[in-house]
């Protein structure tokens, strides 16, 4: 069966262990995760085949970065071994009324550096029927967003789904080009398209109309308008009650329909990191799995909220645990 692929930076993780402070702890526990290849790491584990294309230093950081994900089945075929370093992220998990902090050490990584004459796309898709990317990669440096541009065509050559998640991180645009500039022409090329309301203002100046029933569609409306070749556009609303109590839900607009999902009460959070990857893997198993969007929709949301409950960037879930909490236990208790 053919690969659902994902192309961008991964990073190693490092947090103090249970509720310390950075300032404070002696130790650091290591993770990696980068929010392309969580995607990936989310639909190998619920059951299907996924690949994640990326670049990491040739030295053993970048051999325990791809062991990490091949662990959990990611295939790791395509990655180019160059450069001198691997990107890091400090970060403390936040708990009651304090907020998760994070701390970027990523600049000059070895995926920063990539040439996209590294990558051939015409051969890493061949067996591709599915490619997703977040708005982080090309947010990296001007030869990522090459390259990720290049995946994208070639994709649209092969027909296959293009999926992305917009996510805007204003911070990470530093090598001199706006992500107003450089997002409008990639969302071009996407069939699935994860955007909030936030993403929608600050990337394309899209607002929802002001006497919209429902802003969510209003935005996708018009989202779709501006780029014809969207055919779904999905997000998650977050409720945050706390840091450590969330309650969320799913929301999706097809040029016709809004579907959206009950709401899931997650608490006590465990780490709310890579919640968003997890339910794009979600969606995107999903969506290869059952005939309905309203069951795609519920199963990312559902994979979502178990993620919440696991430490580290990645869902670990097999299909057969998110199912009963889609179709609404939600208790923890066996069946
Ligand atoms: O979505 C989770 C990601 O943010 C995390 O895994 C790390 O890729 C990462 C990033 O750039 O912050």
């Amino acid at each position: 069966m053919k690969q659902v692929i994902t192309f961008g930076e991964i990073m190693m993780r490092l947090s103090p262990p249970l509720n310390y402070r950075l300032v404070q702890t002696n130790n650091l526990e290591v993770n990696y995760g980068g929010g392309d290849a969580n995607v990936a790491a989310s639909v190998a584990r619920l059951g299907l085949p996924a690949a994640h294309v990326t670049c990491f230093p040739d030295n053993e950081l970048g051999y325990a970065a791809a062991q990490s994900f091949q662990r959990y089945g990611v295939s790791m075929e395509h990655t180019v071994f160059r450069g001198d370093r691997l990107g890091l992220y400090f970060l403390e998990v936040g708990a009651s009324m304090r907020a998760s902090k994070i701390v970027y050490d990523r600049f000059d990584s070895a995926f920063a550096k990539l040439q996209p004459a590294w990558f051939d796309w015409s051969n890493i898709l061949s067996n591709g029927r599915w490619l997703h990317w977040t708005g982080i990669t090309p947010a990296i440096s001007a030869s990522a967003a090459q390259a990720c541009k290049e995946a994208i065509q070639e994709a649209r050559r092969r027909g296959i789904t293009v999926s992305a998640d917009v996510n805007y991180r204003r911070n990470l645009w530093q090598y001199g080009k706006k992500a107003q500039d450089v997002m409008p022409e990639l969302v071009a090329g996407c069939d699935v398209v994860v955007c909030t309301e936030g993403d929608a203002e600050d990337l394309f100046g899209i607002t929802p109309r002001v006497d919209a029933a429902n802003r969510f569609v209003s935005m996708a409306e018009q989202l779709m308008q501006r780029f014809p070749q969207i055919k779904q556009v999905i997000a998650t609303e977050r409720e945050t009650l706390s840091a450590s109590h969330n309650r969320l839900k799913g929301v999706l607009f097809n040029g016709t329909d809004y579907i959206e999902t009950p709401a899931y009460d997650i608490v006590p959070i465990v780490d709310r990191i890579g919640g968003g990857d997890a339910f794009i893997g979600g969606f995107i198993y999903g969506s290869l799995t059952y005939p309905t969007e309203q069951e795609a929709l519920t199963f990312g949301v559902a994979a979502s909220a178990l993620k919440h409950t696991v430490h580290g960037d990645v869902n670990l879930m097999t299909a057969a645990e998110v199912e009963p909490v889609m179709q609404g236990n939600t208790s923890g208790r066996l069946l």
